[in-house]
């Protein structure tokens, strides 16, 4: 019997190198010494009903592995869920960097990626509002490469010595711990009003993009300017960019919330099933970049982490792509002790002086020594290189590599001089050269002081009900402050974004639109900051940059979507078993759904399986429904509350419903409108707004594809 395994990431030469890998294959419960165990029931006593004896080493060595088995969480970035996979490159980028993993076309080199939310704890919700993290950790044959990114472009600080005061105003309330996972607060709100150049970030943080559909239908970002060096030490401007095949989608935030009930772990399950079927999350990679004489042309400044550089103006060119194609083998030991740095590069990868990430650098190697006890965490299977790792570090809490030899200093003749340092050419790292000739001085260029006009540029690009959705998370995050004055400062600076947008969001809170020249400087904190938001009132020439809206990513596809048949006994089961078939050859996962598990029967006396009761299932987990044909059936599911509910959710939310035959009667007892059937147009169908009746399969798919009918916000309103 297998009992335990250390896991690395499977790639021969990881195991290869995992040379203090304990394969403990045996048939018996051993203490961790090794003692094969008699009873692991009983403690030992003095006598049947006796007392606990001290002498137990059996029971003390298990209770007090016990008692230290939690680690402290991530400071941020606590909740979140990985995969093992592998990049594969397309195209070479030889001609900018030397990197070797971006060498030749085809080279695959093993990942590990953990998708995470910033600031709940490692047992919230999913579904919180939030930034998502996708840090990608690149096990390359030059040592490992780690882009620690987000699912939005921006940041909302432009410098690390910020970021302790942003996440101290996210988190949780100090006197209280109240809210947990949430932003929607008001020492959030209160450093946001002070802090105009979390504008930007903002935008993105109260669209849609905060509340994904899934972990696989996300892009990711790598934030900030790197560079590239390729052999002849040249350098360029690097941005990275992650596009989901499957589209950018993202729920509803009235199911977002819903979902949290339901299923807090929505994402998590999301991704480890996709997986476990075999539907693999797959990404694009691009890089955009930027020639080295090019840097002062753009009308922001590209070491600003609250500024991207518009696709439009610098295509991403797509160099690769990532499928992440197995699940960890163990929460703990992977998920929860990988250990990413965006200082982690390898030779041709370099950094810009953007002084966000010029702080993370400092930050990430030591947040690992609390969080994993000590400095040789690199030690840890999921964290180890497979480039070879030789040098004088020694010791320290947990050392698992037995070194030998008499030296550990270098220079050294004791051991031969080993181990040597690399030439260049021998893929030494050496930093870009670059000229550095200024004064020491705390200060922020004045190139950095645009605060409003990408922001400006993000809503403009957005589709129209997008934008809806950011004036009504608006409406919810600062409706939920106390303090009045913060949510007043907060629409007066969103004047500066757009006015339609601040008159909009002030009507939902009821108070006027206030003049942000008036009063934002008088309530600036009086400590002679020097961040004056005025400053520039850039003009940038690109109005609308349509990369930026999720709309144009819909992809003609429904693979791994999640679609409901509501049913119950005396359903037409021949059209039940085709559309189930026709949806799932599409590539769609299908649930039957009815009032008690076990089975019903169909109109001509078959077993049907049922997956899940109305009580376990709801529709927000759920891409779109299906209501199959049978009298009976619809019958018995207009007396279901729970089904009526379900369809009316799922038209709230704006999905895909399809029915036949007498499963119409079924949708005519609930809110759903519809188009009366025999309207039949063309393929994508807008006339019926997602409600297909008595339809082709393949319009349904078509529908599914869609993702959502966001039009039926503006007229189909139900009670759900
Ligand atoms: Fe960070 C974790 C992404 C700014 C300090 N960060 C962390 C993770 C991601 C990011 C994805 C989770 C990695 C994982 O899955 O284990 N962080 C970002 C991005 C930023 C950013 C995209 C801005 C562009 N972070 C940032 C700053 C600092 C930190 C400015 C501090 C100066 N971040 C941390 C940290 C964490 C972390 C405290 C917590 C756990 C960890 O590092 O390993 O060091």
């Amino acid at each position: 019997m297998k009992t335990s395994k250390t896991q690395v990431p499977d790639n021969d030469k990881l195991n290869d190198l995992a040379k203090n890998t304990v394969d403990a294959e045996s048939e018996f419960l051993t203490t961790n010494q090794g003692l094969r165990i008699n009873d692991d029931v009983n403690s030992l006593k003095a006598g049947e009903r006796g007392a606990t004896l001290l002498e137990d080493f059996q029971l003390r060595e298990k209770i007090t592995h016990f008692d230290h088995e939690r680690i402290p969480e991530r400071i941020v970035h606590a909740r979140g869920s990985a995969a093992h996979g592998y990049f594969e490159l397309s195209e070479s980028m030889s001609k900018y960097t030397k990197a070797k993993f971006l060498q030749t076309p085809g080279t695959r080199t093993p990942v590990f990626t953990r998708f995470s939310t910033v600031a709940g704890s490692r047992g919230s919700t999913d579904l919180a509002r939030d930034v998502r993290g996708f840090a990608v950790k690149f096990y390359t044959e030059e040592g490992n490469f780690d882009l620690v990114g987000n699912n939005m472009p921006v940041f909302f600080i432009q410098d690390a010595i910020k970021f302790p005061d942003l996440i101290h105003a996210v988190k949780p309330e100090p006197n209280n711990e109240i809210p947990q996972a949430a932003s929607a607060h008001d020492t959030f709100w209160d450093f946001v009003s002070l802090t105009p150049e979390s504008m930007h970030m903002i935008m993105w943080a109260m669209s849609d993009r905060a509340i994904p559909r899934s972990l696989r239908m996300m892009e990711g970002f790598g934030v900030h300017t790197f560079r590239f060096v390729n052999e002849n030490n040249k350098s360029v401007f690097v941005k990275f960019h992650w596009k989901p095949v499957l589209g950018i989608h993202s729920v509803a935030w009235d199911e977002a919330q819903k979902i949290s009930g339901k299923d807090a772990d929505f994402h998590r399950r999301d991704l480890w099933e996709a997986i476990e079927s075999g539907n693999f999350p797959e990404w694009n990679f691009g890089v955009q970049i930027v020639e080295e004489q090019d840097e002062f042309k753009f009308d922001f400044d590209i070491l600003d982490p609250t500024k991207l550089i518009p696709e439009e103006i610098v295509p991403v060119q797509i160099i690769g792509k990532m499928v992440l194609n197995r699940n960890p083998e163990n929460f703990f030991a992977e998920t929860e002790q990988v250990a990413f740095h965006p200082g982690h590069v390898v030779s041709g990868i370099d950094f810009s002086n953007d002084p966000l990430l010029q702080g993370r650098l400092f930050s990430y190697t030591d947040t690992q020594l609390s969080r994993l006890g000590g400095p040789n965490f690199h030690e840890i299977p999921i964290n180890r290189p497979t480039a070879p790792v030789h040098n004088n570090q020694r010791d320290g809490h947990m050392r698992q590599t037995i070194n030998s030899g008499q030296s550990s200093y270098h220079p050294n003749t004791t051991g031969g001089g080993c181990p040597f340092q690399a030439k260049a050419s021998e893929g030494g790292f050496v930093s870009y050269n670059e000229r550095i000739d200024a004064r020491k001085v705390r200060a922020r260029s004045q190139s950095f002081f645009d605060h409003f006009s990408q922001a400006t540029l993000f809503f403009n690009s957005q589709s129209e009900a997008e934008k809806n959705h950011i004036v009504d998370a608006f409406r919810f995050e600062l409706g939920k402050l106390k303090v009045a004055a913060i949510r007043e400062r907060v629409v007066g600076m969103l004047t500066k974004v757009d006015k339609n947008l601040a008159a909009k969001v002030a009507m939902g809170l009821g108070i006027g639109v206030p003049e942000p020249e008036k009063f934002l400087n008088q309530n600036f904190p009086a400590d002679g900051n020097p961040i004056d938001f005025q400053s520039i009132d850039a003009k940038p020439e690109l109005k609308i940059s349509k990369a930026l809206s999720m709309a144009g990513t819909v992809k003609d596809t429904i693979k791994t979507r999640q679609i409901a048949i509501l049913a119950a006994s005396g359903v037409d089961g021949d059209s039940l078993g085709a559309m189930k078939k026709a949806l799932e050859d599409a590539g769609a996962q299908t649930k039957v759904i009815a009032s008690h598990l076990g089975f019903i029967v169909s109109e001509n006396g078959k077993q049907i399986k049922v997956d899940q009761s109305f009580l376990t299932a709801a529709s927000v987990v759920f891409d779109a429904v299906y209501v199959p044909d049978g009298a009976k059936s619809a019958a018995a599911l207009k007396d279901e509350a729970d089904a009526i509910h379900f369809i009316n959710e799922a038209y709230k939310h704006c999905k895909a419903i399809a029915a036949s035959g007498a499963g119409v009667e079924f949708i005519d007892a609930t809110d759903v409108r519809y188009k009366p059937s025999g309207e039949n147009k063309a393929d994508k169908n807008p006339d019926t707004n997602g409600v297909l009746i008595n339809r082709d399969v393949k319009e349904f798919i078509n529908a599914i594809a869609q993702h959502r009918f966001w039009e039926r916000e503006k007229t189909g309103k139900v009670p759900a």
